[in-house]
């Protein structure tokens, strides 16, 4: 047998071809409707962006055959990786050719450093034939460089003018985004004739509005991450003897740990946006998870699972109010490297805490304690999404649990496992919904760059509707953003989307967890995606947006 190069479904799935709404299937006309107003701070925001704000939704139907000018567009991917990034370029690529053979697309190498190194590469039928619906943004390849200086913005014209490159295309979540409206605004107002069009792509679906209903890539990887938590539970409900304390994803915004629980019904699932909102402290979570697991040991039940969002610690309010101390007193505080063992250096940041963050402190385990002051990142902030979240809370709840155990409280056994899913799922083979949408994506960004536009989201709705009722156009990116304090000055930024309390897709979790947490295991088992078979098992959007939009 010989050694394989691509495996049979890698094989399978380049053949297949993305559904596309019917208003991009022939020829396209562009309905405008009224202006548009940011979504807060209109003031400030129409004054930032003289030129981008106001402009109108835009939606596309079929039409009249027109001729377009030939165009030159680079694309960048930016940001985390997120199934379905190889679509979104081909659908570029397919929409720029149908619309004149003789446009031409650029990837920029590595992210948006590309275009201010002038990296990049021509992207020919040879090249996206091999990455259509796959996995990953090997393609070319993703970078977090900011475009956010202006001595970038005009390196990025002077690769454009070089190329004949009319517009730039940045496929990413809302800093990207929120750069990229920056940047079309700063191209419009030096009339570099260079148009801006962004891409709404996360894995963690908080890049996400009235006009954006989800960001592509959360689809499939939580759908990874479901099967991987189905095949656990059905693990624990076999050998009956395991806690699995599972985090996920998600730098800030809860939703893939919340549609995971949707699709799996694990018996605990936190939701940071609701932790913050109750003002809960780190051992109330803690009680939570005790209740649950004594009710459960209690019947003789010693195995559950628990789904705990990665970025957790920050929305704890007190521990948000310590890490903020940290950071300030790690970033003016060299004595503190002086210091060798690990005691001296606990005790020289506890007294120097304000009492309620000491306490705060003093009460986490050495390790984690030790974590916080540890790791920072370039701009010296704890890198949260380092800290073992699920290991602290393993360790606190072994801990509640030995005492209530010693006031025979509780009678079950605890054996806890802990897991941490995020990479697992982030470049996986896009589902049909994430393969459909990105194309369809990519196909919009190059009817809105051949129709001249700029400032502009591509935009793709109704999506719990059939592909062919998708509903495509485009979004100014300025009616997104508002004001926000960023590194202590008030910027404009695209909002990001956290959990909503009062949206269907909490307010149903809400609802039932209560039952998935007792002893009625209600574990569901979502399996791995599909790509081929009856269309309610391979085409199905998320639960949050079937909530969401029901
Ligand atoms: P984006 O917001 O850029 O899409 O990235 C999201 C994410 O996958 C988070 O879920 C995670 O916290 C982070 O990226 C991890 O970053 P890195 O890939 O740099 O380790």
């Amino acid at each position: 047998m010989k050694p394989m190069t691509k495996s049979p479904l890698q094989i399978a799935r380049s053949a297949y071809q993305p559904k596309l709404p019917n208003s991009l299937k022939g020829n396209v006309v562009l309905n405008e409707g009224a202006a548009t107003q940011s979504v807060a701070d209109q003031a400030d925001i129409k004054k930032l962006f003289p030129n981008t704000y106001g402009m109108p939704l835009i939606t596309f139907q079929a039409g009249e055959k027109k001729v377009y000018p030939a165009v030159a567009v680079g694309v960048i991917l930016s940001g985390g990786q997120a199934p379905g990034g190889h679509n979104v370029i081909s659908g570029i690529f397919d929409g720029l050719k149908a619309l004149n053979p003789y446009n031409k697309l650029y990837g920029f190498l590595g992210g948006p450093s590309g275009l201010v190194d002038h990296k990049y590469v021509e992207l020919t039928e040879e090249i996206i034939a091999e990455y259509r619906n796959t996995g990953g943004f090997d393609i070319i390849g993703s970078g977090r460089t900011k475009l956010e200086e202006e001595w970038q913005y005009e390196k990025g014209a002077e690769i454009c003018k070089k190329l004949g490159i009319n517009a730039i295309v940045v496929i990413g979540g809302d800093d990207s985004n929120t750069n990229a409206c920056v940047l079309a605004e700063y191209y419009s107002q030096k009339k570099t004739g260079i148009q801006v069009i962004g891409c709404p792509k996360t894995i963690d679906g908080d890049l996400k509005n009235e006009m954006i209903e989800t960001s592509f890539g959360f689809d499939t990887a939580c759908k990874v991450y479901s099967e991987l938590i189905g095949n656990i539970q059905r693990d624990a409900n076999s050998a009956k003897k395991y806690w699995h304390f599972i985090r996920l994803m998600g730098r800030s915004a809860s939703h893939i740990t919340l549609e995971c629980a949707l699709q799996s019904q694990p018996n605990i699932c936190i939701v940071s946006e609701e932790v913050e909102a109750k003002n809960m402290t780190l051992n109330d979570v803690v009680e939570d998870i005790v209740k649950v697991i004594v009710n459960r040991g209690n019947h003789g039940l010693n195995f559950g699972t628990i789904l705990i969002p990665e970025g957790l610690i920050e929305f704890i309010p007190a521990m948000k109010k310590l890490i903020a101390e940290l950071n300030d007193l790690l970033a003016h505080n060299d004595d503190f490297n002086t210091l060798v063992t690990d005691e001296e250096k606990h005790q020289y940041i506890s007294g120097k805490l304000t009492p309620a963050s000491a306490e705060v402190f003093n009460s986490l385990p050495k390790g984690i304690a030790k974590q916080l002051t540890l790791d920072r990142d370039p701009h010296g902030n704890v890198q949260v999404s380092l800290i073992e979240t699920e290991k602290l809370l393993i360790e606190m709840v072994a801990k509640r649990l030995s005492h209530l155990k010693a006031e025979e409280l509780y009678k079950g056994k605890f054996a806890a496992i802990n897991h941490f899913f995020g990479y697992e799922g982030r470049c996986a083979i896009p589902s049909n919904f994430d393969a459909d949408y990105t194309y369809s994506l990519g196909y919009t960004a190059a009817v809105l760059i051949s129709e001249g536009k700029t400032g502009y989201m591509s935009s793709v709705r109704n999506l719990t509707a059939p592909a062919a009722e998708w509903i495509a156009g485009g979004v100014p990116i300025t009616m997104m953003m508002n004001m926000e304090k960023r590194h202590g000055a008030m910027k404009p930024v695209i909002q990001k989307a956290l959990v909503l309390l009062d949206g269907a897709p909490f307010k149903f979790f809400a609802s039932v967890r209560e039952d998935w947490a007792s002893e009625n295991t209600r574990y569901i088992y979502p399996g791995p995606v599909q790509y081929y078979g009856p269309t309610e098992v391979c085409d199905q959007p998320t639960r949050t947006l079937q909530l969401e939009k029901a």
